[in-house]
């Protein structure tokens, strides 16, 4: 019998992205995801099980072996660190920015910078390489609000068509990294369970080159 296999799947936007690869990679869940509130579910091959959890958690259950691999935005691997996780592949989905931005024709900041993100870890380590010594304030949604409201000088954020930023008086400022959505392993189940996992590699890898 072929070893279990869990994928933790992140759901919101990057989701619908997702299935149409999985399926390239013949995976396909037994029923419809969009329209279930199960958070488990099987798919065609009696071995291969879908979990779909929000994007932030998704590194944590495959670093803690709670799914065997999963994918993620590189934006969410980024803040949550590395640590236990094998990153083989990008899938080139979901691609977006990350920057940062502040009120348009903002003056500089003048002393010690307000930053405020819900990715405090890679906010801290992008402006300590810059040498800037800022003070993070750690939002969970509508960042571009905070430079509005005086709460922050800058936000660091996702920045795909600039559209959101704009409508709100906002440009963007500095360019911290392209992001795309990657497929993550555990490294435990790299090594245990590679015979089923390196096939699943393999075919993503052919999907992501046909859909370029
Ligand atoms: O909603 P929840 O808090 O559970 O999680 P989430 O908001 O992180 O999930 P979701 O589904 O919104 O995004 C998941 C992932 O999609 C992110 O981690 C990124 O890797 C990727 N992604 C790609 C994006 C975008 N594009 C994107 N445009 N994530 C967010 N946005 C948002 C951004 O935060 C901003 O509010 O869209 C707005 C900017 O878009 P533009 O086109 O106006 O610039
Ligand atoms: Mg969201």
């Amino acid at each position: 019998m072929k070893q279990q296999l869990t994928i933790a799947l992140s759901k919101g936007r990057i989701l619908k992205e997702t299935l149409p690869l999985l399926a390239a990679a013949d995976i396909v869940p037994a029923e419809d995801i969009f329209s279930s509130r199960k958070l488990i579910f099987d798919t065609n091959h009696d071995h291969i099980k879908l979990v779909v959890i929000r994007a932030t958690d998704v590194p944590t259950y495959v670093e803690y072996g709670g799914a065997d691999m999963g994918i993620a935005g590189k934006d969410v691997l980024m803040e949550h660190g590395g640590a236990g996780l094998y990153e083989p592949l990008d899938l080139e989905i979901a691609k977006c920015k990350l920057m940062v931005a502040g009120m348009k024709d903002a003056a500089p900041v003048e002393g010690r910078m307000k930053v405020a993100t819900k990715f405090v870890n890679l906010t801290r380590e992008y402006f300590a390489r810059q040498g800037c010594q800022v003070d993070i304030i750690k939002l969970y949604g509508a960042m571009e609000l905070a430079p509005i409201m005086g709460l922050a000088d800058r936000i660091v954020d996702i920045v795909d068509t600039g559209n959101t930023l704009r409508a709100n008086g906002l440009e963007p400022m500095q360019h911290i990294a392209d992001i795309s959505s990657r497929l993550v392993v555990g490294q435990p189940s790299m090594k245990m369970k590679h015979a089923v996992i390196q096939p699943i590699l393999d075919q993503l890898q052919r999907a992501i080159d046909a859909q370029r």
